[in-house]
């Protein structure tokens, strides 16, 4: 018995996101538990399918509104054609020959991003017994995230990221089912992004000017790259701290800091008491919200340093004028309500670190509001004040993957409760989702992928499945495991999470 897959479709909307897998087919010991994240709703059985690479082909179904040409699907079909049949060398997905005895899957989604989603899930239903035959067992799944925004961030300024290292990355984030790269693009040791508008600042401020930027054809490469895989690449340009690159290729825009009543030659955050940075922020922001079609844009606004501001007598002198005191807080709140009021004239919804809830009263209400400090006490406590205060709320503390450990550390990052705090139900609700955090003071293209993987698929699993399915971080081992060597097996170098062996090693 030979089986095909056909996908077909209801309704083609862009408001959300689910999908049904249906797997009426013919065949092991390979269930929905292979499948991670855990899906939803599901009942698998041992029966299984064969199924034949030469006569398998994708095809939309006849209610489908999504058909040939749909350029998402057309090209997840080809992707995941090679994923389900990793010996095959053949193109069977082009060749389109109806197979006499055809069995059949069904896909159905609301979105062609659902779909993508399936296909991943069907693609790691799939399995080859020890000749290499290709098998899928009969299953059903009802499938959907728990929260809409699972992201991670990339920290492309402490080290150079070369973009074929992050569209591997996007690659393997689709595999956990990932939705939304943030790149963390500039900081303070390099501006590697290539302004159209201010070519200076990757010109000096970058690594190197040729070598270690993101040229505009890198930029449109990586989005469509993320977006053919369901990936919203939100872009982070984050001040008034943060900074120092801005300043080598963009002069009067940082804060020249003072001993005494000299400049001492130093630098800190952006100056806020000058209107040519407001006219300078407005034209960069402009830029980045053409270039990136995201309707977020993180706009940081963390950790800022107020002794650079205190040194300065100008920004002192402003202080004065605008009625401040030596609230520096205020200072800093009137820079942050300037920049979100540029990206909402822009027509887009700013995020920012948590830092800019403890001091803003007057930042819009859309505003998502990013937990990066603390314990979980601490950061329980922020969940429950800002939801309180009626903000949608995305959880990055508990996710920072950057920092290492001996032995299992992905157990934390799959045991968080991202609503374990006191609220009510209207204020769960506000809590879009979570983010893992790679940071790049100790990472480059040698050892990125190794750190973010299996361990990123921790915290993956907590963000999509059910919490109750999935609150054995026992029963998860095995899962993650197999999991990892899936990931290997499709040329990701994912760590080991602990002794043990894949069937297929890298190679
Ligand atoms: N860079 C930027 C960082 C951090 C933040 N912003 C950071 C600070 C402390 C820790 C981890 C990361 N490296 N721009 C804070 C959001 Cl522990």
């Amino acid at each position: 018995m030979e089986t095909t897959g056909l996908v077909s479709f209801g309704r083609y909307t862009c408001s959300h996101l689910y999908f049904l897998l249906l797997i009426v087919l013919p065949l092991g010991q390979h269930t929905v538990e292979g499948v991670w994240p855990l899906p939803q709703i599901f009942t698998s059985s041992i029966e299984r399918y064969p199924l034949n690479p030469q006569a398998f082909y994708f095809g939309y179904g006849r209610q489908s509104a999504a058909q040939f040409g749909c350029s998402v699907l057309d090209a997840a079909f080809i992707r995941y054609y090679s994923l389900i049949f990793p010996d095959y060398t053949g193109n069977g997905v082009l060749h389109n020959n109806l197979s006499v005895s055809a069995g059949k899957a069904s896909l159905n989604a609301e979105t062609v991003w659902g779909a993508v989603r399936g296909l991943e899930t069907f693609s790691q239903l799939v399995y080859q017994d020890d000749f290499g035959s290709y098998f899928v067992n009969q299953t059903e799944i009802d499938d959907f995230p728990r929260f809409p925004f699972r992201g991670i961030l990339l920290d492309t300024s402490r080290h150079f990221i070369p973009v074929h290292a992050i569209l591997k990355t996007l690659d393997a984030m689709a595999y956990s089912k990932f939705n939304v790269f943030h790149w963390h693009i500039v900081d303070d040791p390099s501006f590697p992004y290539q302004s159209q508008t201010f070519p200076d600042l990757s010109r000096k401020g970058a690594f190197h000017p040729m070598t270690h930027i993101y040229t505009q054809s890198d930029v449109r490469r990586v989005i469509s790259h993320a977006r053919l895989r369901g990936i919203r690449v939100l872009p982070e340009f984050d001040s008034p701290g943060h900074t120092k690159s801005w300043g080598k290729g963009q002069s009067d825009l940082l804060t020249p800091c003072y001993s005494g009543s000299t400049p001492s030659g130093a630098f800190g955050p952006v100056n806020p008491a000058l209107p040519s940075t407001y006219q300078f922020m407005a034209t960069l922001l402009k830029e980045v919200s053409s270039v990136f079609p995201d309707s977020y844009i993180h706009l940081g606004g963390d950790e800022v340093n107020f002794s650079c501001w205190k040194s300065n007598p100008d920004v002192r002198a402003f202080m004065q004028k605008m009625g401040f005191g030596v609230d520096f807080t205020k200072l800093e709140a009137f820079y942050m309500e300037n920049i979100v009021n540029i990206t909402t004239f822009l027509n887009k919804t700013a995020i920012v670190w948590q830092d800019v809830f403890d001091y803003h009263e007057l930042i819009p209400k859309d505003t998502v509001l990013h937990i990066w400090k603390g314990s979980p006490a601490n950061y329980r406590k922020e969940l429950s004040r800002m939801t309180k205060a009626g903000m949608r709320v995305l959880l990055a503390a508990p996710w920072y993957i950057n920092h290492i450990s001996y032995g299992q550390d992905w157990r934390n990052y799959y045991t968080v409760q991202p609503l374990n705090f006191s609220g009510t139900a209207e204020q769960k609700k506000l809590v879009i989702g979570g983010e893992v955090c790679m940071w790049g003071e100790y990472v480059d293209a040698t050892n990125l992928t190794p750190r973010l993987w299996p361990r990123a698929s921790a915290a993956a699993e907590r963000l999509w499945s059910d919490e109750k399915q999935t609150s054995s971080v026992d029963k998860a081992f095995p899962r993650l495991q197999d999991f990892r060597c899936k990931l290997v097996r499709r040329g990701i170098r994912a760590e080991p999470l602990y002794v043990g062996h894949c069937k297929h090693e890298y190679q």
